[in-house]
C-alpha cells in the first residue's frame, strides 16, 4: 500500500461531501480484491457480485463525483480513464469476462446507488436482459 496516498493527495480539495467506504478501500483500511490500478483509478471486485464477474472502477480522487450527474467538463479526463479501464476489464478472461459485458453506473438512490463515490460497474460471465430492472 506504500505510496497509495501520494497519488491522491489532492483528494477532497474540491469536495466537501462525506467520505464513503471506498475511501477506506483506497487507504487500504478495508481489504479489497484489486484487479487494476494506476495513479488515477482503482478497480476491485464487488463484494456482492451481481454476475459471475463483477468489478467496480472508481476514481481515486472523487473530486465532487459523488454521482455521475455531478460531472462537469472538468471531469472529462477522469471519466475517459474510467471508461477505458472498464473496457479493458470487460474483455479480461482471467477475471471471468467473456464476449459481452454490462457496464452500469447507478446515478442516485432511485437508480440503486448506495455508495456516493462514482463507480462504474463492469458485469460479465452471463447473459443480460434489456431493459434492465
Ligand atoms: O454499488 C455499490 C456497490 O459496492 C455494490 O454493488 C456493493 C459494493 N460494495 C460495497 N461494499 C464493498 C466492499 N467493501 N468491497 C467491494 N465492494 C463493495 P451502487 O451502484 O452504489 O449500488
Amino acid at each position: 500500500e506504500k505510496g497509495r496516498w501520494d497519488t491522491i493527495w489532492l483528494a477532497g480539495l474540491r469536495d466537501d461531501e462525506p467520505d464513503t467506504l471506498f475511501n477506506k478501500i483506497l487507504a487500504g483500511e478495508i481489504p479489497a480484491s484489486i484487479v487494476k490500478e494506476d495513479g488515477k483509478i482503482l478497480a476491485f471486485k464487488d463484494i456482492n457480485p451481481a454476475a459471475p464477474a463483477h468489478v467496480l472502477v472508481i476514481p481515486k480522487d472523487r473530486d465532487g463525483l459523488t454521482r455521475l450527474s455531478k460531472s462537469t467538463p472538468e471531469h472529462y479526463e477522469i471519466l475517459g480513464r474510467l471508461m477505458v479501464a472498464a473496457g479493458e476489464i470487460a474483455k479480461d478472461e482471467s477475471l471471468g469476462f467473456g464476449d459481452g459485458a454490462r457496464i452500469v453506473i447507478n446515478d442516485g438512490a432511485k437508480a440503486g446507488q448506495e455508495v456516493f463515490h462514482l463507480h462504474v460497474h463492469v458485469l460479465g460471465g452471463r447473459d443480460f436482459n434489456w431493459p434492465p430492472g
